[in-house]
């Protein structure tokens, strides 16, 4: 199996592999708002909505049919841990993008999930090959804790831009705030230059 090395992304926004303020751990841990959800892969759809020529839903097994990559990825928490070398495997946002036909005059995207959480950002900042929908974590399903059976990962931002348990995109035609946004952490959540809180 061949895998992607995204573990040099900090490059890109001129910083230390581990960002300012957090200490690396070799454990994952778990943060979630509430409990994990049920889910039955029968039943279970991914919805693409919003400002799309094909708005559209996938099955579980259409979704696990598109084309998929792994990468090795770092993983910033806002609270603080950094884990490195973590092996995704999933569809990039720029595959599905197109499969939707992106309009426009899109420039924002929400994500939600199966716990009611929703998480916002940019187009321009989804529209990147290491922003992944995850079902697998080191080569075995992604963790039900983690968000299997799907996630997203944003290695360019901390991690609670990245909705586990996601089941739709909706693409917007004017920015939206998601349920950490609302709350007080950051809108933008850049891990190199600490971005936590707003
Ligand atoms: N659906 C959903 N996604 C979520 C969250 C959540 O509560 N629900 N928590 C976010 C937060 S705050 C973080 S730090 C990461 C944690 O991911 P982990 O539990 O796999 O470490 O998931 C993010 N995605
Ligand atoms: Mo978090």
């Amino acid at each position: 199996m061949s895998v992607t090395d995204k573990t040099d992304i900090h490059r890109e926004f001129d910083g230390q592999r581990l960002p300012p303020g957090q200490r690396e751990t070799s454990k994952f841990p778990v943060l979630s708002k509430g409990s994990t959800p049920e889910w039955d892969p029968e039943t279970w759809e991914f919805s693409v909505t919003g400002a799309v020529e094909n708005e559209r839903t996938f099955s579980w097994e259409e979704f696990r049919d598109l084309p998929n990559e792994t990468q090795k990825q770092d993983f910033h928490c806002v609270t603080g841990w950094s884990k490195f070398d973590c092996a995704f495997t999933g569809v990039t946002f720029p595959t599905l993008a197109e499969l939707a036909g992106v309009d426009e005059d899109a420039v924002h995207v929400m994500f939600s999930a199966l716990d009611g959480y929703t998480t916002n950002l940019p187009l321009a900042d989804c529209l990147r090959d290491d922003v992944l929908f995850v079902w697998n974590y080191d080569g075995d399903p992604l963790p039900r804790e983690h968000g299997g059976p799907l996630r997203v990962v944003t290695p360019h931002k901390y991690a609670y831009k990245g909705a586990k348990w996601v089941d739709g995109i909706e693409f917007l035609t004017e920015p939206e705030r998601g349920y950490w946004e609302k709350r007080g952490y950051s809108n933008t959540a850049n891990p190199w230059n600490e971005e936590r809180y707003s």
